[in-house]
């Protein structure tokens, strides 16, 4: 629902290569919405004062600041998104077309799923990261099933909610900056494993929010090897 506002200055509190923090970048662009992108780096282990203020329960980023009130975790501000700027955007003259699907057993399947990309996907894949040797492969099994599951959602589908881009693809689609990280890291071949999910990322990358927002592999995987100190 537009409101007042809608109109007051927004700030998204960030870190380019942060999975969570893209899908609030990327539904700030599919609404065409303007912000100021203010850089927290997760490398310095001292959360900001403005973090800390903003996010003082978890101190986490993403945050989106609208107005001076923040609102915290990235599923919540694509869902905020989605209700500030959806009707917005017609008024503006362009067609409306939220993220959430209309239908509440399509958005209650939506948000099952995202969860899902939340606890098991991100768990699995944290811990390929951080683990060595066979609990490093397992994990990458484990994670290779994740992404399985979630291509036998997509199905033969364009995007998850059908023919348009919309709201488990801005939450899946950052993990895919991840896929060239696996292959250097796991030994995959990620085209081999999930054949459907790599067209599916090949079709996000078409849209000027998912290009404007992701980083390149070779970036994810620089920094990810350099964080987690895989040689
Ligand atoms: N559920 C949260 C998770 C956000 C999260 O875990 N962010 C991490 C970066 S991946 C963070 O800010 N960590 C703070 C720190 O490392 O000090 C969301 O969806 O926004």
């Amino acid at each position: 629902m537009a409101n007042k506002a809608s109109h007051e200055p927004i700030t998204c509190v960030d870190f380019w290569c942060n999975e969570f923090g893209m899908r609030a970048r990327i539904a700030l662009r599919e609404k065409r919405v303007p912000f100021e992108f203010v850089e927290e780096d997760l490398r310095v282990r001292q959360r900001s004062d403005l973090v800390r203020r903003m996010n003082p329960v978890h101190r986490s980023i993403p945050i989106l600041i609208h107005g001076g009130r923040p609102v915290c975790g990235s599923i919540n501000i694509v869902e905020y998104v989605d209700d500030v700027w959806g009707q917005e955007e017609e008024e503006a003259g362009h067609a409306t077309r939220l993220l959430l699907p209309a239908d509440p057993l399509e958005r209650a399947r939506a948000r099952f799923w995202a969860d899902f990309v939340d606890q098991k996907v991100y768990d699995a894949q944290t811990r390929f990261f951080t683990s060595r040797g066979e609990k490093k492969m397992a994990a990458m099994a484990e994670l290779l099933g994740h992404l399985r599951r979630l291509e036998a959602v997509l199905g033969d589908k364009a995007f998850f909610g059908g023919d348009e881009f919309g709201f488990l693809d801005v939450a899946l689609v950052p993990f895919s900056a991840m896929f060239y990280g696996y292959e250097q890291h796991g030994g995959v071949d990620m085209e081999a494993e999930c054949p459907a999910l790599v067209r599916w990322v090949k079709r996000c990358g078409e849209r000027e929010s998912v290009r404007e927002v992701l980083p390149s592999g070779l970036d994810m995987y620089q920094i990810h090897k350099d964080f987690y100190q895989i040689e």
